[in-house]
């Protein structure tokens, strides 16, 4: 029986990275998937702390933004680092893919057409940073010695720009390692691999 319950539209977008993970700590979660028109009715939209979606439930409690809802998910299955410096490292690296993504969604939502030549030639001068840090990292996750939060986060981001760039990971042999490692992890794959996954556009919008 799912004690999780996703609530988000019929895409991956903000819940790619927490289903990933989700699957991957062998935990089971129920999906209410909502219609953008039952959206625009704007009931579920009033009962939404920032007015948008996903909301997580663990039964009584209630959350919203997808990056608090990662970190939650990390504290409780053991992926948040074996202390608070690495807690605080692994905070840091997911913001750096939030930020990324902020600037991927800006792309794929406002100026496709127009800004995606642009992003894509602008890309590495964001990977780099990535590479840069989890080289160190002789683990080949991007804290310690264990997955955390920010790991499935990033890599959900890297499935996307690939999708996006399918060479983008070429100069760079530490982020294709990890992305490699990642898919190749037992339950990653099923689940990757899955109709419940694969059905999902990227975005909402169609664009990828
Ligand atoms: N900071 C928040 C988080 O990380 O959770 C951002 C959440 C967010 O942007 N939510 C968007 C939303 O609720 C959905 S993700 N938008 C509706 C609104 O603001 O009224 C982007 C998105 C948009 C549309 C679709 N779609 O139509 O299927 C899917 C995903």
């Amino acid at each position: 029986m799912a004690s999780y319950t996703i609530t988000y539209f019929g895409v991956r977008g903000r819940c790619g990275a927490m289903r990933i993970m989700l699957a991957d700590q062998g935990q089971e979660w129920k999906e209410i998937v909502v219609n953008f028109d039952e959206w625009m009715k704007g009931d579920l939209k009033a009962r939404c702390v920032f007015g948008q979606l996903p909301i997580f439930e663990d039964g009584d409690l209630t959350l919203n933004q997808s990056n608090a809802i990662l970190r939650y998910l990390g504290c409780k299955h053991g992926a948040y680092g074996k202390d608070v410096r690495e807690a605080a490292l692994i905070d840091m690296m997911n913001d750096g893919v939030d930020d990324l993504r902020l600037k991927y969604l800006k792309m794929i939502y406002q100026e496709y057409e127009t800004g995606k030549a642009a992003y894509i030639k602008d890309l590495p001068n964001s990977l780099d940073k990535f590479e840069a840090f989890m080289a160190k990292n002789k683990s080949g996750f991007l804290v310690g010695d264990k997955i955390s939060y920010a790991d499935y986060n990033l890599f959900d981001l890297l499935l996307n720009q690939l999708e996006l760039c399918p060479t983008c990971l070429d100069i760079f042999p530490t982020l294709k390692g990890f992305v490699k490692k990642m898919s190749a992890r037992p339950k990653i794959k099923t689940f990757i691999n899955s109709d419940a996954h694969k059905k999902l556009q990227i975005n909402g919008n169609g664009k990828q």
